[in-house]
């Protein structure tokens, strides 16, 4: 069956003020949904970033694909790369991912089969997710506070723990931290420990903290971090922490692609990857990395950034055949699920796990009147890019995103 055209839609979604170490998050996030349409009418779904790069790099390949078999990834990955020279392997991977997924979503459609059986069938019926917590303002100023209020000392963040967790039931917790300085970022995951003791917990700075820093922070929370994620910028700094940490480090910032994973092996720096489909290359080939992983005695969790239905169903499908996959998996779903484009009913949060999907294919389908809604925003709003450091700087003018901070 042979792709017809690559339809891309860019969206924009209502997000919370949610702060990380480069700044705040904008009261959009960008994202867009792919349409692949086939010669016989079958539309494969998937999503991923939003940003103007992105959605260049996909009109550049929209020709190349055309005319291809949605069952011929791999020659479909090899027309990618050679549409998009000089690209990074990161960005070519994470073109053919939207690619990818959406060929499966038809496969899967024609079969009459859920995408987790085309990767092998599923080792568990429901995937586990993580509260993903985060530093908040009340709402974005000049608005009014939103449904989860203030955050931005450790009962803030033990508030918002408990209100995530009654709705959606998760079983771990992780805080997205280089917000404050590290002692107030300890006292809120030791917060988080006496309120939910048997949760495990994570903390990721984003490379906010310099090696030396990271090392005293992992001795503190030594026994009570299930892992420390992206400590310190790059491999020598997430080596030098490595080296005196009691606890796993875990990272998406320093191990991302495949290019980056033998050097920190090699330095003892990462002992989890963070995998994410959406840069990896997609579902099969992230099962690739899953592959590595276990050859290296490296432990696997994933990655997410701000997202809707389609991906968290992808996500889904993938976790669920992926037996090496030892940890809840990250997702931001929460933030944003009142905007999803996918129609209800296909994906449930119980007792924090998503059931896999069983329906063809990725199992969702495409909410059109929301999608339309979400496309108008994206055009009105005027925004290319994600710029949490400009945003933050409109009401902190000196704010300085420079990295490691504390
Ligand atoms: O949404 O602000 C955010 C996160 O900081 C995100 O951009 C990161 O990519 O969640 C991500 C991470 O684990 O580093
Ligand atoms: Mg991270």
């Amino acid at each position: 069956m042979r792709i017809t055209d690559l339809e891309v839609v860019p969206i924009a979604f209502r997000d919370p003020p949610l702060l990380n170490s480069s700044g705040v998050h904008e009261p959009l996030a960008l994202r867009c949904v792919l349409r692949l349409h086939t010669e016989d009418g079958v539309v494969g779904l998937s999503e991923g970033p939003g940003d103007r790069a992105s959605l260049d790099r996909l009109a550049a390949v929209r020709e190349s694909v055309r005319g291809m078999s949605v069952f011929a990834t791999t020659l479909i990955a090899r027309a990618v790369d050679a549409a998009l020279p000089g690209a990074r392997e990161v960005d070519r991977a994470a073109a053919f991912s939207l690619i990818e997924v959406a060929c499966l979503d038809v496969q899967g459609k024609v079969l009459g089969l859920p995408v987790s059986e085309l990767l092998g069938g599923r080792v568990r019926d429901a995937v586990p997710y993580a509260a993903y917590l985060f530093y908040k303002w009340a709402g974005h100023p000049g608005e009014a506070d939103d449904e989860w209020g203030e955050a931005l000392d450790p009962d803030g963040i033990v508030r918002q723990a408990r209100r995530m967790i009654d709705a959606y039931g998760f079983g771990s917790i992780k805080l997205k931290g280089g917000v404050f300085p590290p002692e107030q970022e300890i006292a809120a995951i030791r917060a988080l420990r006496a309120a939910f003791p048997e949760h495990p917990l994570r903390i990721d700075p984003n490379c906010a903290w310099t090696p030396e820093t990271g090392r005293r922070v992992a001795e503190e929370l030594d026994g009570v971090l299930e892992y420390l994620e992206d400590p310190s910028p790059g491999v020598d700094g997430m080596a030098a922490v490595a080296r005196a940490a009691g606890m796993p480090l875990a990272s998406n910032m320093c191990v991302h692609s495949f290019g980056t994973l033998a050097p920190a092996v090699a330095r003892g720096a990462v002992h989890v990857v963070l995998s994410d489909h959406h840069y990896w290359g997609g579902l099969r080939r992230t099962q690739h990395l899953a592959t590595l992983c276990e050859a290296f005695g490296l432990g696997l969790s994933m990655h997410s950034n701000s997202h809707l239905g389609i991906s968290l169903a992808a996500m889904t499908h993938l976790a669920a055949s992926i037996p090496h996959l030892g940890y809840a998996c990250d997702t931001h779903y929460p933030w944003n699920a009142a905007d999803d484009v996918v129609v209800p009913g296909a994906l449930r949060f119980e007792d924090g796990a998503v059931p896999v999907p069983t329906g063809p294919g990725l199992g969702v389908e495409l909410d059109e009147a929301a999608l339309a809604r979400l496309h108008r925003a994206y055009t009105e709003s005027g925004r290319q890019v994600r710029d949490d450091t400009g945003y933050m700087r409109r009401f902190r003018p000196d704010f300085d995103p420079a990295l490691p901070r504390w």
